[in-house]
């Protein structure tokens, strides 16, 4: 009995003990261990001096202390004067003595409101380290920077950082139902518990927060865009009231998703007309209610007239109506209202990919200042691969912000490995031309080419209540990536990948180097083997869980992967040049001309432009047939060679990480298989030739995939 019970208390220590490890994301703080850093560290970081006294100043306090206890072993007092040398200083600009304030004041000339120095100087004769801000979230965010260096084993010597944000908004984005179910969510259910909120909160919460303000998020939008009118009741807003105040010394705004016709289901009106002066009235009302609970509440997030949510099109008013009505709700407050231009509609066949701009951009310069139009980063739907959404650029009196997906809808759910940042950064770098060359998509979205005032990235959140927040331990990187980015666009994504598999796994050059290159490539594996050349949206339907190409039966066309891949006897592709939908045209003039004619397309988008033949000549020399399979087979190979890389880490990772990420690589080998042999099977009815050499041979009939039903596949409602 006594062993019995002792194996079941050892294995559920040891169980936790693991468990905590993915749990605790890239704040690990492990043991230093190589020496001559750790002393290095140990001799710079002897006390640690706390100037401020606000909650955000604990917090930031706790953080170092934890952090170096964690990294170095020992636990520094915390001390609030400045006596000997080799202190690490904390403290905003107005908490710190005069002659430190004048010895940074040209540091802190440098910074905006969020920015934070980090600096080594002298004074009174002393050697000290100080970390500031213009207040103590900007602190804050200073002290997770100092403690990324120390996990990632930077030198801290003479250090010498003024580092700002460069976009406003970065913010979540979560599609968060009320019943806790997460459109498009695959790592568990919702972490906001409704049911036991206002009176209970959840350590996750906290835990969420800490998270986002170590990479520098300040915004979550809690609910879905697909919106349900209840969370704007009193009923709901005092449990938004009590994650609110969770959130807030970590820097967190709190906002949501405003329906439309919530003046007709919770206010009782027989409207929603934006311009009917009781709704005006009634949502006027409603901001002054929010603010009063939460004054420093962000605003609304609104999806409009799109994929059948209510809008003002539905009273024969447009997006500019709706957007400033409620724009000017919130604006005495300091609200802002982020209105999205993901619309495509039923009664335009032509084109969806066209829709948004053919809409949004007539609107140019019609929005109220705090409105900012949310734009997809491509502009059909977070494919594997899009070209950049054509809005970017062409609407230079509008802000503009980006939002990306980090939950895998397209992806492969949680179970593939693919680091987005790479994706990312692909659309960020892109140059629009709008205003010649350099006018990079990061620049529109930084507000530097337009010079707008308000700028922001959102990402639809991958994070659900998993044990490990985002069901695959390497999708995490997705959320530390996006944060990143989202405080500097310009960052590289192999950088991102650096910092994150030190600071979540090991700094052994032997782990790093190889276990980066393959994060690195994962991006255009999952594009090889599921949408190779240009193609795109043949996810099987309503779940997009695998491949279905073949299904043509839905009631709306641009629901089909047919209308997508458009292949026949004369070969594959969407003609959008000139000849076709003329979608091209959409971009700026340079731009056009390249994506215009096959010969000139970039070939990894080159079946998204144009509809070319099954014997077109690739620059490999390949006929496109050919080319298609090979890249197809070789997103498989990638594949395989991500699990040899993984099998060669486990020395350096913990077993449960390990294994965890071994069996989803091998439900992900399979599915890429999975993606080759259908879509090749499916094409082949068209092309009629054989597979290449090189290629594998499916092992099952193309019937065979076709019957694969999954009704139940998350994220799906
Ligand atoms: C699509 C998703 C759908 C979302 C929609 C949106 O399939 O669940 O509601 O985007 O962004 O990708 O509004």
């Amino acid at each position: 009995m006594t062993s019995v019970k002792f194996v079941f208390l050892f294995l559920s220590i040891s169980f936790s003990a693991l468990a905590q490890k993915d749990y605790k994301l890239w704040l690990q703080y492990n043991r230093i261990t190589n020496s001559t850093i750790a002393s290095e560290y140990k001799n710079n970081i002897q006390g640690i001096v706390s100037l401020g006294n606000s909650e955000t100043s604990g917090i930031a306090v706790k953080e170092l202390e934890n952090g170096i206890a964690g990294m170095l072993g020992n636990k520094l007092e915390i001390k609030t004067e400045i006596k000997r040398e080799n202190n690490l200083i904390i403290g905003s600009q107005l908490s710190l003595n005069p002659d430190l304030q004048k010895a940074l004041q040209a540091d802190f000339d440098k910074i905006s409101n969020e920015g934070f120095i980090i600096k080594s100087i002298s004074f009174k004769n002393k050697k000290q380290l100080v970390i500031s801000g213009k207040n103590d979230v900007a602190v804050l965010y200073g002290v997770f920077n100092f403690l990324r260096l120390m996990q990632t084993n930077k030198s801290i010597k003479n250090l010498s950082i003024a580092d700002s944000p460069k976009t406003n908004i970065r913010i979540l984005n979560h599609w968060d139902n009320l019943d806790r179910t997460v459109e498009r969510g695959y790592a568990g259910f919702s972490l906001w518990n409704w049911q036991k909120l206002p009176d209970f909160t959840d350590q996750r919460y906290i835990d969420y927060a800490r998270a986002n303000a170590s990479i520098g998020i300040n915004g979550a939008v809690l609910t879905n865009v697909n919106a349900n009118a209840l969370i704007l009741t009193p009923q709901y807003l005092e449990k938004v009231e009590a994650l609110t105040n969770v959130f807030r010394p970590y820097g967190i705004k709190v906002y949501l998703t405003a329906r439309f016709s919530a003046p007709i289901e919770i206010g009782n009106l027989k409207t929603a007309d934006p311009i009917d002066p009781e709704v005006i009235n009634w949502w006027k009302n409603k901001a002054a209610e929010i603010y009063k609970r939460i004054p420093d509440f962000g605003g609304f997030l609104v999806k409009a007239n799109s994929e059948g949510q209510p809008g003002p099109q539905n009273y024969g008013r447009d997006h500019v109506d709706g957007a400033n009505m409620l724009a000017d709700a919130v604006a005495p407050f300091g609200g802002v209202i982020m209105w999205r231009a993901f619309v495509y509609s039923e009664h335009d066949a032509n084109d969806r990919a066209k829709q948004a701009y053919a809409e949004f951009q007539p609107y140019d310069g019609k929005f109220k200042e705090n409105v900012i139009v949310q734009v997809k980063n491509g502009a059909i739907d977070f494919q594997p691969r899009e070209p950049f959404h054509p809005l970017f650029g062409a609407m230079p009196k509008t802000p503009l912000m980006m939002e990306f997906q980090i939950t895998q809808e397209y992806l492969g759910f949680s179970t593939h490995l693919v680091f987005l940042p790479k994706l990312f950064q692909e659309v960020l770098e892109s140059d629009t031309y709008q205003k010649g060359k350099g006018s990079t998509v990061a620049k529109v979205i930084d507000g530097t080419l337009y010079q707008n005032k308000l700028t922001g990235i959102a990402g639809v959140s991958n994070i659900g209540n998993d044990l490990n927040w985002t069901g695959h331990p390497f999708a995490q990187a997705n959320w530390y990536g996006f944060g990143r980015l989202a405080w500097n666009p310009y960052l590289d994504s192999e950088t991102i990948a650096d910092e994150w598999l030190r600071c979540t796994f090991s700094n052994d050059e032997n782990f790093i180097k190889p276990v980066k290159n393959m994060m690195i490539n994962s991006r255009e594996a999952v594009v090889n083997y599921m949408t190779p050349l240009g193609l795109h949206h043949i996810m099987d339907t309503g779940h997009h869980y695998g491949p279905g190409p073949w299904v043509s039966n839905l009631s709306r066309p641009e629901w089909n992967p047919v209308y997508y891949h458009k292949a026949d006897k004369n070969g594959i592709g969407f003609d959008r040049s000139k000849l076709g939908t003329n979608a091209t045209s959409q971009y700026a003039p340079k731009i056009e001309k390249l994506f215009d004619t096959a010969e000139t397309c970039p070939e990894k988008d080159l079946l998204w432009f144009h509809h070319v033949s099954w014997d077109y000549k690739l620059k490999n020399g390949q006929t496109l047939w050919n080319g298609l399979a090979l890249k197809y087979q070789e997103g498989v190979n990638q594949v395989k060679e991500m699990q040899n890389v993984w099998n060669q880490a486990e020395k350096y990772v913990d077993s449960e990480r390990f294994n965890e990420v071994k069996m989803l690589l091998e439900i992900q080998q399979k599915e890429a298989k999975w993606w080759r042999d259908a879509c090749l099977l499916y094409f082949q009815q068209f092309s009629g030739k054989e597979l290449p050499a090189g290629v594998e041979k499916p092992t099952q009939t193309l019937e065979y995939f076709k019957s694969l039903k999954f009704p139940f596949a998350p994220g799906n409602g």
